[in-house]
């Protein structure tokens, strides 16, 4: 058992049933030319997260942790991609359209790719999902379920998009999650910000907020 300084409250975690959860480090939402740039937004916001997202990564490795990577795409023929979330977005810069890092928000395509200095090592799951949410239509919940995993430490892009759904959907599935704020990014910093006070308030309603120079101390 360790103990990680938190908001609303210091967290006591056992990490043989803790997992490290990347949400969706991609080229599509951190590069130029990826989905995150096709809706509108300044990509370059989020390259803030990597170095806190390494250094977590880093020490949950050390540590022994259970490392899962999910990547948000769809698959080549669209037939996981619902027509309300393609039609958003001007024809040419939509789901399936190609791009400089091939087709957008495509498995397989570079852009769908997690950025290198994310890379998952071999054996460590990645899980494609087709949603917002990490639990929505993939494996993920057999995956922690086969390790007795109970808490997840949950970092990624973008707070309030990805990485609060998921939070949502595990809070509701009985997972203690511990978000680390400054290994999360946002296009939108207000929104960042209110995503992370969402989580904490009325006593952490979702989970638990740290940042990765704590959590990294508590792992060591
Ligand atoms: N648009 C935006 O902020 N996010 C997404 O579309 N997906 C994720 O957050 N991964």
């Amino acid at each position: 058992m360790v103990t990680v300084d938190a908001e609303p409250a210091p967290l006591a975690i056992d990490l043989a049933t803790t997992a490290l959860v990347i949400i969706d480090m991609q080229r599509d939402f951190l590069e130029p030319g990826g989905f995150g740039e096709s809706l509108g937004n300044d990509v370059s916001l989020l390259a803030v997260a990597v170095p806190p997202a390494q250094a977590l990564l880093a020490a949950a490795r050390q540590a022994g942790l259970l490392v899962v990577h999910t990547r948000e795409g769809h698959r080549p023929d669209l037939s996981d991609a619902p027509a309300a979330k393609i039609e958003r977005g001007a024809p040419s810069a939509r789901i399936g359209a190609p791009g400089p890092m091939g087709r957008i928000l495509i498995r397989g395509e570079p852009g769908h790719d997690i950025v290198a200095a994310l890379a998952p090592l071999p054996g460590e799951p990645v899980i494609d999902k087709p949603g917002k949410g990490a639990f929505y239509a993939t494996d993920l919940a057999e995956i922690l379920t086969a390790r007795a995993i109970a808490t997840l430490i949950v970092c990624g892009v973008t707070t309030e998009v990805c990485v609060h759904t998921t939070v949502r959907e595990a809070n509701d599935r009985g997972y203690r999650c511990l978000v680390v704020s400054d290994a999360c990014g946002s296009y939108i910093p207000a929104f960042h910000a209110a995503g992370l006070a969402m989580i904490v308030a009325q006593g952490g309603i979702f989970g638990w907020v740290s940042d990765s120079g704590r959590v990294v101390a508590a792992l060591a």
